[in-house]
C-alpha cells in the first residue's frame, strides 16, 4: 500500500471518529445533567489525559534523542573524502575526488550568489541527502553512498528564471 493511500486511510478513520463523538453530544444536547457533576468529571479527565501526555513525551524523547539520524562533525572519519559543492545562478560545480562506495563523504555546500538547495538524488529520483547552499557559508553534509551509479544534484530552493536547469550528475564508483 501506497504511503498516501495509508495516510489517507488514517485520515479517514480520524475523520468518522470525530464525527461519531460529535454525533454523540449532539444526541445527548437536550438531556438535563448536573453542571457541577458533568464539570468535576471532564476536569478529571483532563488531568488524565495531561499526565498521560507528559508521560509519553518525557519517554519519546528519552529513547529517541539520543539516536539522531545524522553524524555530529567531531565524530568525522579522517579517511573521508571531501567534496566542495558551489551553487550558482544556474549551475552546480563539485570539485574534489573520486567518491567510492562505502567510503564517507563530506559535501562542502556553499553559493557564489543566493541561497540554493543542494539535494542528492538516486537513479529513481528519491532523495537521499539534502542541505542549504548559502553565500558565505559551509554547510557540511556528511554521507556514505552505499551503491555505485550515477546520481543527481537538483537545485532544491527556487533562485531565479533557470533554477530548472540546476542539475548535474555525480558518479559513485564501485569499491
Ligand atoms: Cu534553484
Amino acid at each position: 500500500m501506497l504511503l498516501q493511500d495509508k495516510v489517507w486511510l488514517i485520515s479517514l478513520v480520524l475523520i468518522t471518529a470525530i464525527a461519531a463523538v460529535f454525533l454523540w453530544v449532539a444526541a445527548g444536547a437536550a438531556r438535563q445533567a448536573d453542571a457541577e457533576t458533568v464539570q468535576r468529571r471532564a476536569y478529571r479527565l483532563r488531568t488524565g489525559w495531561f499526565w498521560l501526555l507528559v508521560a509519553i513525551i518525557v519517554i519519546a524523547s528519552a529513547t529517541t534523542l539520543t539516536a539522531l539520524p545524522y553524524p555530529d562533525r567531531v565524530s568525522a572519519p579522517a579517511s573521508r573524502v571531501v567534496l566542495r559543492a558551489t551553487g550558482a545562478q544556474w549551475a552546480w560545480t563539485v570539485e574534489g575526488s573520486d567518491i567510492v562506495v562505502g567510503r564517507p563523504v563530506e559535501f562542502q555546500v556553499t553559493s557564489t550568489d543566493v541561497n540554493h538547495g543542494f539535494g542528492i538524488y538516486d537513479r529513481s529520483l528519491a532523495m537521499i541527502a539534502q542541505t542549504q547552499a548559502m553565500p558565505g557559508y559551509i554547510n557540511r553534509l556528511q554521507l556514505t553512498f552505499a551503491k555505485p551509479g550515477t546520481y543527481h544534484i537538483l537545485c532544491l530552493e527556487y533562485c531565479g528564471l533557470a533554477h530548472h536547469e540546476m542539475m548535474t550528475d555525480l558518479v559513485v564508483k564501485p569499491n
